[in-house]
């Protein structure tokens, strides 16, 4: 990416709609913007907004809301435009080809806001924050999202961070001065101590961020069993519509099915399989195939059985198939055996709430994950894990009197990472990384 000259893109889908609004950020916008709008910005000091037309070429293009950020108060850090115009798309393209025409090209994913980053406007995990908050799609998580917006979650860096330098700082006064008294000895007994305690708010951390993760994305949960059990019944009556097939014919659902429902919060995706049996035709053993495809890529499993007769062959198998995953096994067409114990349901009834409970306490979600920030996406989570390895290999490596610098060296990866974390020193590699993930104009 090249920096600093001047970036255009809509900000807003591309569709026919009441306004759209185009972002223009770089050093000389203001000049760029003054050829297109007959406002004098380059002498602004602080943020102003205009109504006025757009001309290029000697045709007007719209009449428009124009505001104008002078830096470092925008954004980016850089001096900013940002044109609402009428909703059309053809408008924003005049408006967007005038600006190219003078000079500016088209914004790459993110651009907008690597820039920020970049120019210290916010840390990286406020910066990926961004994107959480535009994709949530709960209350609860857009509000683990704005946690981050809003600084927060960076704050929970930053006392490992500390705990790290001074240990560091500790362990390089005892290299240089082995001779002094009056400083704390980094022995092992000290430095595991001070590791074991670190180590200790990391693990509230991944704690924490692994509920925060579900609240956000979310889990996907398969639906499995014999043919005939009511699997597709139960995700009608869990999703409220009618999305599967259901008939009394064993072997109706031959592909997936996917519904999805916001249970307390969290975004549960189920996924309704094939019936599994063997010795059937060509199209059901290939269902039955994803069904078992299924099984082991999703966070939960549902084994229904049929509360008339739950003890199969058939379900056996499954049952056996299913016992290392995290599983519920739920007895489906109740109204015809009341007297069955356990998770028990009657989707033709639309009487899942048993499952439906059962299914949130499986996630053990505290009532603080809603409330606290938390370092919850996969980059965040795999800092933290890396940051507890590296803790680990330090108290190992002490505890086995390896020399003092090879403890260092493990503690100066873990300070690092932490940095990372929120953006100090990262690579451009990971920041392109991240921002590629953004959308045009964001
Ligand atoms: N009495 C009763 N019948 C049910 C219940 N749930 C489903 N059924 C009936 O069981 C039959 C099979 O239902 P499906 O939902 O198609 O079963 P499935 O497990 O998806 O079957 P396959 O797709 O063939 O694997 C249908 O006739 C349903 O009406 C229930 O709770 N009670
Ligand atoms: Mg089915």
């Amino acid at each position: 990416m090249e920096k600093n000259n001047v970036i255009v893109a809509l900000a807003t889908p591309p569709l026919i709609s009441a306004l759209a609004l185009i972002r223009v950020s770089g050093d000389g916008v203001f000049d760029l913007t003054e050829k297109l709008f007959a406002k004098p910005l380059k002498t602004i000091t602080k943020r102003a907004s205009y109504v006025g037309d757009i001309c290029f070429g000697g045709e007007v293009i719209d009449n428009v809301v124009l505001i104008a950020y002078p830096h470092p108060n925008s954004f980016t850090g850089e001096d900013v435009v940002e044109i609402c115009c009428h909703g059309s798309p053809l408008i924003a393209n005049e408006i967007i080809s005038a600006y190219i025409a003078l000079g500016a090209r088209y914004a790459e994913r993110g651009e907008f806001s690597s820039r920020g980053f970049f120019n210290g406007k916010m840390d990286l995990i406020e910066a990926e924050s961004i994107n959480d908050l535009i994709n949530a799609t709960t209350k609860e998580a857009k509000k683990i999202a704005m946690m981050s917006y809003k600084g927060q979650t960076s704050k929970l860096v930053e006392p490992i961070m500390k705990s790290l330098a001074d240990l560091l700082a500790l362990i390089e006064v005892n290299i240089d001065y082995p001779e002094y008294e009056d400083i704390e000895e980094a022995n092992e007994q000290t430095i595991v101590a001070r590791c074991e305690a670190i180590r200790a708010d990391l693990c509230d951390l991944i704690r924490h961020g692994e509920e925060g993760k579900i609240i956000r994305s979310g889990i996907n949960i398969a639906i499995v069993g014999r043919p005939n059990v009511g699997k597709s019944s139960l995700l009608n009556a869990m999703l409220h519509e009618n999305k599967a097939i259901v008939t009394d014919i064993p072997g109706t659902t031959r592909d997936i099915v996917e519904g999805e429902i916001n249970l307390k919060g969290v975004p549960v995706r189920f996924l309704d399989t094939a019936g599994i049996r063997e010795g059937t035709d060509l199209v059901e053993s290939i269902g039955v195939e994803r069904s078992l495809k299924t099984i082991e890529e999703a966070d939960l499993v549902i084994v229904v059985l049929d509360a008339t007769n739950p003890n199969t062959e058939e379900d056996e198998k499954i049952l056996e198939r299913t016992a290392g995953k995290h599983r519920i096994v739920c007895f489906n067409k109740r109204d015809l055996n009341e007297s069955v114990e356990g998770v028990a349901v009657s989707a033709i009834q639309g009487e899942v709430g048993p499952l439906l409970d059962a299914i949130y306490e499986s996630l053990g979600l505290s009532k603080e994950a809603y409330e606290l920030p938390s370092l919850s996406n996969a980059r965040e989570l795999g800092a933290l894990r890396n940051i507890d390895l590296l803790l680990r290999e330090a108290i190992e490596d002490s505890k086995n009197q390896a020399p003092i610098d090879l403890v260092a060296a493990d503690l100066m990866s873990a300070y690092n990472t932490a940095r990372e974390l929120v953006g100090i020193g990262a690579t451009t590699d990971l920041t392109d990384e991240i921002f590629s993930r953004f959308c045009v104009g964001k």
